[in-house]
């Protein structure tokens, strides 16, 4: 055929548009993805197959780690849950504000509506945002009134849309707010709720143990609700009051018709688990499934959830559209209140992976979680020691919507979340309990502290003694050798860092 200037111009000019429109879908792609953030409360980083478990098998999430970066140093910011969900969602330390503890389902709003969060990042590019799940982040501004609407919130944070348990599943209240209202209440039965005392005539787990369906082992003596005996006192709301063992499919079902009926706009969700934290009620199609009692069904549980999760997103064919990051907030703990039989039935399983600590604790397994993204199509599998904290997802995701975030203390890595890089971060602070230590490189410092060197009721070490704690934990990942006496040079180093860092 002989090629005339028509034909060129024509081939000049498909090739044209076809190479804009090419790169018109890989700029939707890119930077218009949904992200979803799955996030457990008290996993341990030795809990799912993918990260070396072998008596219980997690196919759904291992799904997720085979076919995405499985992260080996990923870190909360800090050992217990309201921190790490402070850090998650600001992208600063928690240390920095003297009232990010473990707080109780009556406490005012943590962050403050002027601050910065990943929500309101999403948010200043047009994306739709929601928290469905566990906040534990505080309510109102104190002395809420759960009958009215409840506000600052999630949704005064940077959530459009909120579907959350106020605290704990331990603590009352013990039922579901949606955008600031209490779900199912009955007006003629206000809510009350008070930590401090009882309402005259209601039952307590101390003064009726014949209503109780659990047993607590330390706290949990309060009110009963569902024969679970919980931290706090509450009066009325029954038609609001949540079923323990439908709370999984229930945030399941809000997380999947979220995903349907934002086909069409990017989200961010963030998606809360309450599993496998106390009281742990797998719902009966996974009681007795693990062998290993309530804490190993309802990890089960939360792994069937995954799936189906993931599954919906695929069905609307949004999963090469959607970057998932999964993660807990903080270690593992078994017996955390209740007598579940989490230490009796435990056989050989090893919640924290080889890590030493749990749960409350300054020791690795603390803080140290699971931690994966998933991104079909885009994320190439691999397996990464790259430093990375669950922090500094929002200054990453917003470099990932083009969005800009205000400096904290989130450093942006990106190309380490998407699995182009191993450079992660150099140092990091981690938190237990309001103390501080350094992770950097693969040296971890704790300072000395007073305290008890062990929490009696939960069986766990605190990692607090008198001196410099100084651990390799490449070499010494369950920390057996204490070695500041010994490496006095990178004992200072570390110090010196620390303290800087923490600006004392
Ligand atoms: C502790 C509770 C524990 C758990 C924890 C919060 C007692 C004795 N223990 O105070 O059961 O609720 O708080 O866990 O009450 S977290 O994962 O939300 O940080
Ligand atoms: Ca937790």
């Amino acid at each position: 055929m002989k090629i005339t200037p028509y034909l060129k111009l024509a081939t000049f000019l498909c090739l044209t548009i076809a190479t804009t429109c090419l790169a018109q879908t890989k700029v939707t792609k890119t930077t218009r993805p949904n992200v979803v953030l799955i996030y457990l409360d008290d996993l341990g980083y030795g809990d799912l197959s993918c990260y070396g478990a072998t008596a219980l098998q997690t196919p759904n999430i291992d799904k997720l780690a085979n076919g995405g970066i499985l992260f080996k140093n990923g870190y909360a910011t800090s050992a217990t849950c309201t921190p790490s969900r402070y850090g998650i969602l600001t992208g600063v330390y928690p240390w920095r504000n003297k009232d990010a503890k473990i707080l109780p389902g009556t406490a005012p709003l943590l962050i403050s509506t002027e601050q910065e969060t990943i929500a309101k990042v999403f948010q200043s590019k047009g994306y739709e945002t929601a928290v469905i799940g566990k906040w534990h982040l505080g309510l109102g501004t104190g002395n809420v009134n759960w009958n009215a609407h409840i506000s600052p919130g999630p949704n005064e944070v940077g959530f459009d849309y909120s579907h959350i348990m106020a605290a704990t599943q331990d603590r009352v209240p013990t039922v579901y707010i949606e955008n600031g209202n209490v779900v199912g209440l009955d007006p003629k039965d206000p809510i009350e709720v008070n930590y401090h005392k009882n309402f005259p005539g209601e039952p307590t787990a101390i003064e009726n143990p014949e209503l109780l369906k659990m047993k607590w082992h330390h706290g949990h003596n309060n009110s009963i609700v569902n024969g679970i005996p919980r931290i706090g006192f509450m009066k009325g709301g029954q038609s609001a009051k949540w079923s323990d063992v439908d709370m999984a499919d229930h945030f399941l079902a809000k997380a999947t018709t979220y995903v349907k009926e934002h086909k069409n706009k990017p989200f961010f969700l963030y998606y809360a688990l309450q599993e496998p934290h106390v009281p742990r009620t797998p719902h009966p199609r996974f009681v007795g499934k693990s062998g290993m009692g309530p804490r190993g069904d309802v990890i089960l549980e939360a792994d069937w959830i995954i799936g189906q999760f993931v599954a919906s997103l695929e069905a609307e064919g949004m999963l090469e559209n959607t970057l998932i990051v999964f993660s807990s907030d903080n270690g593992p703990v078994l017996n955390d209140g209740y007598e579940d039989d989490a230490v009796e039935k435990l056989g050989n399983h090893d919640p924290k992976g080889g890590l030493r600590g749990g749960k409350y604790s300054l020791l690795d397994a603390g803080a140290h979680v699971p931690f994966i993204t998933y991104w079909k199509g885009t994320i190439k599998p691999k397996v990464s020691d790259a430093l990375v904290c669950q922090m500094d997802l929002m200054a990453s995701l917003a470099t990932l919507i083009d969005a800009k975030a205000s400096p904290t203390d989130s450093q942006d890595i990106l190309p380490v979340f998407l699995g182009k890089s191993d450079k992660g971060r150099t140092s990091l602070i981690l938190e237990a309990n309001t103390k501080t230590l350094l992770r950097k490189g693969d040296w971890l410092m704790i300072p000395p502290y007073e305290g008890p060197a062990v929490i009696a009721d939960v069986q766990i070490e605190t990692g607090m003694e008198k001196s410099y704690q100084l651990y390799n934990v490449k070499k010494d990942r369950a920390q057996k050798n204490n070695v500041a006496k010994s490496n006095p040079k990178k004992l200072s180093e570390m110090v010196k860092d620390f303290e800087k860092m923490r600006g004392d």
